[in-house]
C-alpha cells in the first residue's frame, strides 16, 4: 500500500528518521523511493527531499548488477525480420543445435550478471508452451513441439548463478483477443505462467510499443494490473522499462546522458506529460528523452519525485534479432568499451543484446567480441592506482573510498575547504581514467565535481563533471603526477562518496 504524504510531513518524518513513503510486500522493508510533492514546497525543501530519495531494495540490487544481457530470439530469427506480423508459420521455428547454456555462459564470462529472454516479441510467438495461444514452440518442429526455450534459459541461469528475466511484449500481432479487454486477461495468464513455472524471475521487461493487432485494433494496456500481479508473484523482480522500477534511458545507441539523475520528477506538472502521478506503480508517461531529467530547476516539474534509474539498452549488432548479413557488423570490443563507459560509467545499467542464430547458438563473431571486450575492461580496471594513496588534505578518512565496497562512504560536509579530498600517490603515477561512486543507499547528491592534478606547483583540471550516481567513469588525456584532488563543487545535502579509482588504459590513444 502506498502512503502519500505532504512534503511538510515528509520532511518532518525524514528528520525523525522514518521512511516517508512506503510500499509493503513480503520480505522487504519499507521503501522511500517515491514522494508526492506539495505544490507549496520551497525550492530548498524540494532539493532536500530529492537528496533523501533512495532506491528500493530491488532497484539497488539491479543497479549493482551493472551489466545485464538481452537475448532476442524467436520466429524472427528464422524469417530474417525485426518485427514479425504474427502470421509466420510456427513450423519455421526449428533451431538445430539450441544451447541456452552456451548463451548464458558467454554472457557470464563477459561479466553479465542477469539475462532477459524475449519470451514473447511483438509477433506474439511464445517461446514457452503456453496455454494461452497455439502460436508457440508447442506447434513447432523443434523437439517435436516438446521444447521450452524459457525453461532452458531459466535453468542455465540458475545453474550458472546468473539473474533471469523475461521480455513479454504487450503488443501482440497474433492474439485474436488483442484490442479487447480479454487481452489484458491473456497478459495476466501469460505472466502467471512465466512467473510461476520457472523459479525466481528477477526482471520483467515491457516494451512501450502499442500497434494494431490482427483485428486492426489497438489495445488499452492495463499496466497497473500487470504490475500488481508481478509484485504478488515475484516481489523481488524489477519491472522495466514500460514499468515503474527502471526507466528507458531514451536511446538505443548505448550512450547515456553525461548528467544522469536517478531521482526524476514524474506526473502531471512534468511539462512533457498530461497525466497525474500520485502512486509509485504507474507506467511511465510523457517523453523522458530530454537531455537532462532531474536537475534542480526540473525537480518542481512533477506531482512527485521518484527513484527511477536509467537502463541503457543496445544490441551488439545493428538489429535486435540475428541476421547472417550482419555477422561482419558486430560491434568491436573497442566500441563496446566505449559503450560501457557511456552506460555503466554514466550512472546506468547496460542491457546488451546478443541474438542467437538459426542454430540456436551465439555466433563465433559475437562470442569473440564479448571475450575481447571483457579482457579489455579487466586490463583497464585491474589496478587502482590510488590503492596506496595517503590523505593529505583536511579529509583524512579515505579508507572507505578505496575499500572496493560501495556501501561504505565518506560524507562530505560541503563547508568551504571541507568539500575536497586530496591524495599523495606516493610517487609518480600515470593514468587516464577516473572512477567515482556515490553510496546511493544514502541518495544521489553530487551536482558538480572537479578532479585536479598537481603540476608545476599548481592544481590543474584533469576532468570535471556534474552527476556521479552509482558509478561515473571519465576518460581524459594521460597524466603523470604524484598528487591529485577531488573537489565537490555543488551537491544536495551531504554527498556520500563510496569509491574512487584511477586507472590507466594503455590502449587509449587520447
Ligand atoms: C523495441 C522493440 O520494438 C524492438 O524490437 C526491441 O525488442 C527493443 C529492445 O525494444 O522497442
Amino acid at each position: 500500500m502506498i502512503n502519500n504524504y505532504t512534503v511538510k510531513n515528509c520532511l518532518k518524518r525524514t528528520l525523525m528518521g522514518l521512511a516517508f513513503s512506503s510500499i509493503a510486500f513480503s520480505g522487504y522493508a519499507q521503501q522511500k523511493n517515491f514522494v508526492v510533492i506539495n505544490p507549496s514546497i520551497t525550492e530548498k525543501e524540494l532539493v532536500d527531499v530529492a537528496a533523501n530519495i533512495v532506491p528500493s531494495p530491488q532497484q539497488l540490487r539491479w543497479q549493482r548488477l551493472e551489466l545485464t544481457g538481452f537475448i532476442h530470439f524467436g520466429i524472427n530469427t528464422f524469417t530474417g525480420r525485426e518485427w514479425g506480423e504474427g502470421k509466420d508459420d510456427p513450423k519455421l521455428f526449428n533451431p538445430t543445435a539450441l544451447d541456452a547454456r552456451q548463451w548464458v555462459k558467454a554472457c557470464k564470462d563477459a561479466g553479465i550478471k542477469q539475462v532477459i529472454i524475449t519470451a514473447k516479441h511483438h509477433d506474439g510467438f511464445c517461446l514457452w508452451p503456453t496455454k494461452t495461444t497455439a502460436y508457440s514452440v508447442k506447434n513447432s518442429p523443434w523437439k517435436d513441439g516438446k521444447g521450452d526455450v524459457v525453461k532452458e534459459v531459466a535453468d542455465a541461469c540458475k545453474e550458472l548463478g546468473v539473474g533471469f528475466g523475461v521480455y513479454v511484449s504487450p503488443w501482440d500481432r497474433n492474439h485474436p483477443t488483442y484490442g479487447s479487454d480479454a487481452y489484458n486477461d491473456v497478459m495476466v495468464a501469460q505472466l502467471t505462467e512465466l512467473l510461476t513455472q520457472y523459479g525466481q524471475v528477477d526482471e520483467v521487461w515491457f516494451d512501450g510499443a502499442n500497434g494494431e493487432g490482427p483485428n486492426g485494433k489497438k489495445q488499452v494496456y492495463d499496466f497497473e494490473r500487470w504490475y500488481a500481479h508481478i509484485r504478488k508473484l515475484q516481489p523481488q523482480a524489477v519491472i522495466a522499462v514500460s514499468g515503474p522500477d527502471v526507466r528507458w534511458v531514451g536511446t538505443e545507441t548505448g550512450h547515456g546522458r553525461e548528467e544522469e539523475w536517478s531521482v526524476v520528477p514524474v506526473g502531471k506538472k512534468n511539462k512533457m506529460d498530461n497525466g497525474s502521478q500520485t502512486k509509485v506503480d504507474t507506467p511511465p508517461a510523457g517523453d523522458m528523452r530530454g537531455s537532462v531529467l532531474g536537475s534542480r530547476s526540473q525537480l518542481k516539474d512533477g506531482d512527485a519525485l521518484k527513484w527511477y534509474p536509467a537502463e541503457t539498452d543496445v544490441s551488439i549488432r545493428p538489429g535486435w534479432f540475428y541476421h547472417e548479413s550482419q555477422d561482419k557488423k558486430v560491434k568491436t570490443p573497442e566500441y563496446l568499451k566505449e559503450i560501457y563507459f557511456h552506460s555503466v560509467g554514466r550512472n546506468g545499467v547496460l542491457l546488451l543484446n546478443i541474438p542467437p542464430d538459426k542454430r540456436g547458438l551465439f555466433s563465433d563473431f559475437d562470442v569473440a567480441a564479448l571475450k575481447e571486450w571483457r579482457a579489455k575492461l579487466d586490463e583497464i580496471f585491474k589496478d587502482n592506482l590510488l590503492k596506496n594513496a595517503k590523505a593529505i588534505g583536511k579529509v583524512k578518512k579515505i579508507k572507505p573510498l578505496l575499500d572496493g565496497n560501495d556501501a561504505t562512504h565518506h560524507l562530505f560536509s560541503m563547508k568551504e575547504n571541507d568539500n575536497a579530498v586530496e591524495m599523495d600517490l606516493k610517487g609518480e603515477k600515470t593514468f587516464n581514467v577516473l572512477l567515482l561512486q556515490e553510496n546511493i543507499r544514502i541518495g544521489q547528491r553530487v551536482e558538480k565535481f572537479v578532479f585536479e592534478y598537481w603540476e608545476n606547483n599548481q592544481w590543474k583540471i584533469a576532468t570535471e563533471g556534474t552527476t556521479i550516481g552509482f558509478k561515473r567513469l571519465l576518460e581524459f588525456p594521460t597524466i603523470t603526477t604524484s598528487k591529485v584532488r577531488l573537489r565537490i563543487e555543488s551537491a544536495r545535502l551531504q554527498p556520500a562518496l563510496a569509491e574512487m579509482g584511477l586507472y590507466f588504459d594503455k590502449t587509449d590513444k587520447k
